[in-house]
């Protein structure tokens, strides 16, 4: 069948597909932990659901330290300002504003280098060639999933003697030859909120083996209160509150089946997409087991015949709501028109890829056969391209 875009009839799919749907714990489930929290009128400020919580995610992620937080942005934000950090953090612009506005805030400069174009992480030689004495950290991210050059940046953390943080807002439960994202450089910051795989609600984690900084970054979200009479930290608010750890404790014990049906979907979509000029996915880098949590790709217009921006409105026409994570890239943002460490830069593969990607719909409740008419549709889209190119005109 056609897309709806030239039949103008009923779409594919009755209701908006999202890109993503919360994992969410049945009443039954938080019926209970919620009735104990109640009961011992203890709802925040390092309860026991709350250590219990850091204690899963320790264990599950291999890692000394896990620190809950109110979301990854803020976790980012105090990360940044905890390390003690001058000038310039190396980052990428191929993120969500997040990972940019932590440094920012922190009263830091972003140095954007470019992204490997198959892997969309950092591509470590261009981290090589920008590190000068200005520079006091790398802010790499683990995108959609994908783990980053671990290794390398690794060396560079020991040769340079400069923190080396993660941003991993996307990656719990990657790994990076067995061994869990959570672990690896300096830190590593999570996100749990709504659209991700594993949710709090709102919320995130801040894991290191290091433990000066952790008992810096304890102090640091909660005002840097020590005890009734010392504040010795500069501080705010960033503790997560018991309700968010309840859904967090529920969350953990499914987190295998979900991605489990992950993968199975992703496995889908590569099947049924593979066989299209013009669709390019996200390499998954050597040695790493990605999560499967997004499904990235990449529309190459001069194969596939449509621009990315094209097949996006088309899909939309039949309820099927893909996402341009991430367009716009990090220094073309209207906030930082103007200023320094934004103006003038080109980075080829971060554009090239930020143009052309599109994230499709993967969540535990989507159906294999959705997946399935997700890809007819697609199909479709390609056999019709010139019908669709012209009507777009
Ligand atoms: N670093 C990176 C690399 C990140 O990607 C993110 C966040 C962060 C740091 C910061 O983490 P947090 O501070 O948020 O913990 C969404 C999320 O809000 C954001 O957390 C996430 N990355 C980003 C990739 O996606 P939007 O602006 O695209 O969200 P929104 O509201 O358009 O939601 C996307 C879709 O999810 C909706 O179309 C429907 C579905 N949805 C959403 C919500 C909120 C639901 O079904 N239920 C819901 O409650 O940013």
């Amino acid at each position: 069948m056609k897309p709806n875009f030239l039949r103008n009839k009923k779409p594919l799919f009755k209701d908006k597909l999202f890109i993503t749907r919360p994992n969410l714990p049945s009443m039954g489930e938080l019926k209970p932990k919620i009735e104990t929290m109640l009961k011992s009128r203890w709802v925040t400020n390092f309860g026991d659901f709350h250590n219990k919580f850091a204690g899963r995610l320790e264990d599950m992620l291999e890692v000394k330290h896990v620190i809950p937080c109110c979301n990854a942005t803020i976790a980012l934000f105090l990360l940044m300002k905890a390390l003690d950090l001058k000038g310039r953090v190396i980052t990428t612009p191929f993120t969500f504003p997040a990972t940019i506005h932590a440094i920012h805030m922190a009263g830091l400069e972003p140095l954007f280098c470019d992204i490997d174009p198959d892997s969309y992480t950092l591509d470590v030689d261009e981290v090589r060639r920008h590190l000068t004495p200005r520079v006091s950290a790398i802010l790499a991210v683990n995108v959609f999933g994908n783990a980053c050059d671990v290794v390398s940046l690794d060396r560079i953390r020991a040769e340079e003697k400069i923190p080396v943080v993660y941003d991993s807002a996307h990656s719990l439960c990657t790994y990076h030859k067995k061994r869990p994202i959570g672990g690896f450089g300096t830190a590593e910051v999570f996100s749990f909120h709504a659209t991700k795989l594993f949710t709090t609600l709102e919320g995130g984690a801040i894991t290191t083996n290091d433990d000066d900084l952790y008992r810096k970054l304890k102090l640091m979200i909660n005002f840097g209160i020590q005890d009734e009479e010392h504040v010795v930290e500069v501080g705010l608010n960033a503790k997560m509150p018991e309700m968010n750890a309840i859904f967090g404790l529920i969350g953990l014990e499914k987190i295998k089946k979900i991605i489990d049906k992950l993968a199975c979907l992703n496995a889908i979509y590569k099947k049924r997409l593979s066989g299209i000029p013009g669709i390019k996915f996200q390499k998954i880098r050597e040695g790493c087991r990605t999560n499967n949590q997004y499904m990235a790709i990449e529309i190459i217009p001069e194969d596939f015949g449509l621009t990315r921006d094209m097949v996006h409105r088309v899909l939309k026409e039949d309820n099927v709501i893909a996402r341009k994570y991430f367009f716009p890239v990090g220094y073309s943002y209207d906030c930082y028109k103007g200023m320094d460490f934004a103006r003038g830069i080109r980075l080829p593969n971060t554009e090239k890829v930020s143009s052309r990607i599109l994230c499709l719909p993967v969540y535990y409740s989507l159906d294999a056969k959705d997946v399935e008419k997700i890809c007819d549709l697609i199909e479709s889209i390609y056999v019709c391209r010139k019908e669709i190119a012209r009507k777009l005109k």
